[in-house]
């Protein structure tokens, strides 16, 4: 079995994981002292989202020099080191590939922008604009308007997804993609295990930039592009091939169709994307500035169509949040206190238990939860910050566009690790970047480590059950209970057994009549309650989760 399917990945916002040297930012060296607490959880690979040298305005996203450490997280050596330290642990390293756009402080945007004859200028996407008005009518991923800036050195527009600060690099051109393959083969010869590439799915643009219909998407205009997939098999062939990685792109736009291709088992492209078809699940008519809670129904239906959608022909990535995703446990679970750990506990054994490769991402294991932001300057990020412009505008008092802000922006999980119960808790000894949550004196990892029924311990045990038992890895995926709406559940099953999960996913107990789809349960192998009676009197409590072996 590849270890790339069998690994459990844990993903570091970097700015907010440990902070060394008390200036209130995360910091490599500060990676370096919790690599035991990582291995001790039982991950195998880490996923550092960007490191390189970048103004940060998005947080890193923006890179200025792919070939450098930014100094606020250290030095190249320090990231050696943790380079060595993790694979003396047997624990993998993954980097951030952003290569969709750079920083506009990137050396080759500065001399693009310089003159239309620059050698550098078609590395970026340039447009006349359409007399006084941008090329076309494609507004940006983060609320700020136009994707098209305008520079007046040489009267031109550039192109932007993301911010003014983010220029859209031009795959069409061979020799910028040669200089990625140069330095993603930088990388990897210094031991880096692999990427994950930062909205991939968008590299290749539509040559005549189409204006965007009304109600329409610009995301689903640049995905899946014509050569899209051409410069995936040309960069494996390049570069990937000559090492043993672990590639996983960030694929915003793809559906399962797409994904066969991008996350195909002939190992032509990646080992796996991250689809966003969850994501989208509460977004509406404002995008996902919006109160909206997601039905357990579509959350059924969606995990189960990529999972038999990908069976046999590719592979899935499994993940509940990210840094730019709400915290799972207050998203999909419950975070008031009686119900927090036992629904996170829930959330990750009905996700991580089906097909694919599980992600984690800083704070989950502990059951971490969305942070109230009180006030406008209190806010980081550049799209939290637009949007609350953006709600104010269309009249929805502040207090309100800050809750919203709160539930569903980038900040509420970008809040730092809550290591301790003291001041800073332990993530730092001077002043924060951003608030941290105020529930770090009741929630954080010291406590959870030292508490056998904690979120954290139920994790441990978690992973090391799914390494054990491969037949999460391999066996099939067969939804049960389906027309339920309050139960997820589903089984797995090899040539030697077939297990069952199931999870109730509501606030109150539920009863489930295990003859109705025919299954008879031998025993329980792991629950999220202790002393369960769920396989005596068929009753699930609120939010119980197991996973029982049938007969
Ligand atoms: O995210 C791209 C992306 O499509 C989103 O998840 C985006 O954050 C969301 O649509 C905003 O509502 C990636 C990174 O994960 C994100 O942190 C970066 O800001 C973005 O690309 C640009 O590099
Ligand atoms: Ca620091």
């Amino acid at each position: 079995m590849d270890w790339q399917k069998n690994c459990v990945v844990y993903q570091i916002y970097p700015k907010s994981f440990c902070d060394s040297n008390g200036d209130g930012i995360g910091d490599i060296p500060g990676i370096i002292t919790k690599l035991d607490y990582l291995k001790n959880l039982g991950v195998d690979v880490l996923w550092i989202s960007p490191i390189y040298e970048s103004p940060g305005f998005d947080n890193g996203y923006d890179i200025s020099d792919y070939k450098a450490i930014d100094p606020i997280f250290g030095t190249m050596d320090d990231f050696l080191r943790l380079l060595k330290e993790a694979h003396e642990r047997g624990i993998k390293v993954l980097l951030d590939l952003v290569v969709n756009h750079t920083s506009n402080e990137h050396e080759w945007f500065k001399q693009s922008r310089t003159s239309k004859d620059n050698p550098y200028r078609d590395y970026y996407i340039w447009k006349d604009g359409r007399g006084d008005k941008p090329p076309n009518n494609w507004t940006d991923f983060f609320g700020g308007g136009s994707c098209w800036e305008y520079d007046a050195a040489t009267n031109q527009y550039y192109l932007h997804l993301f911010s003014p600060w983010q220029p859209d690099l031009n795959w069409e051109n061979r020799k910028l993609r040669d200089e990625i393959y140069d330095m993603m083969d930088f990388w990897l010869s210094r031991g880096v295990d692999g990427f994950r590439m930062d909205v991939i799915s968008y590299i290749s643009k539509p040559l005549d930039f189409p204006d965007v219909k009304e109600g329409g998407s610009v995301s689903f205009l640049v995905a899946n592009g014509a050569r899209v997939h051409e410069y995936l098999r040309e960069m494996r062939k390049r570069v990937l091939d000559k090492y043993d990685t672990i590639t996983v792109g960030e694929a915003a736009g793809v559906t399962i169709e797409e994904a066969k291709k991008y996350a195909n088992l002939d190992g032509h492209e990646l080992n796996m994307v991250f689809h966003f078809e969850v994501n989208d699940l509460d977004g509406g008519e404002n995008y996902k500035w919006n109160n909206k809670k997601i039905a357990l129904p579509d959350l059924k239906r969606v995990y189960s169509r990529w999972q038999k959608g990908l069976w046999q022909v590719a592979w899935n990535s499994l993940y509940l949040s990210n840094h730019d995703q709400p915290r799972s446990v207050s998203r999909f679970g419950n975070d008031c206190d009686l119900y927090r750990e036992r629904s996170q506990k829930l959330l990750a054994t009905c996700t991580y238990l089906m097909q694919g490769t599980p992600f984690i991402y800083q704070g989950e294991e502990l059951g971490a939860t969305a942070n109230r932001f009180e006030s406008s300057d209190q806010l980081r990020d550049i799209e939290s910050i637009n949007a609350l412009a953006n709600l104010r505008e269309k009249g929805i008092p502040q207090s309100e566009a800050l809750d919203i802000i709160s539930k569903r922006g980038r900040d509420s999980a970008r809040t730092p690790m809550q290591w301790n119960d003291e001041k800073g808790a332990g993530f730092t000894t001077g002043t924060p970047w951003i608030m941290i949550n105020e529930n770090y004196k009741k929630i954080n990892a010291k406590e959870q480590i030292d508490r056998e029924d904690s979120v954290y311990n139920y994790y441990k045990k978690l992973i090391a059950f799914r390494k054990f038992n491969q037949i999460f890895t391999q066996g099939e995926y067969i939804p049960v209970f389906e027309a339920r709406n309050d139960v997820f559940a589903y089984l797995r099953r090899d040539e030697n057994q077939t297990v069952m999960v199931i999870g109730n996913y509501t606030e109150n107990a539920v009863s489930v009549n295990l003859a109705d789809e025919k299954i008879k349960a031998e025993c329980c192998l792991l629950g999220n309650i202790e002393g369960s009676k769920f396989l005596q009197n068929g009753i699930l409590e609120p939010y119980e989760s197991n996973v029982i072996r049938l007969g």
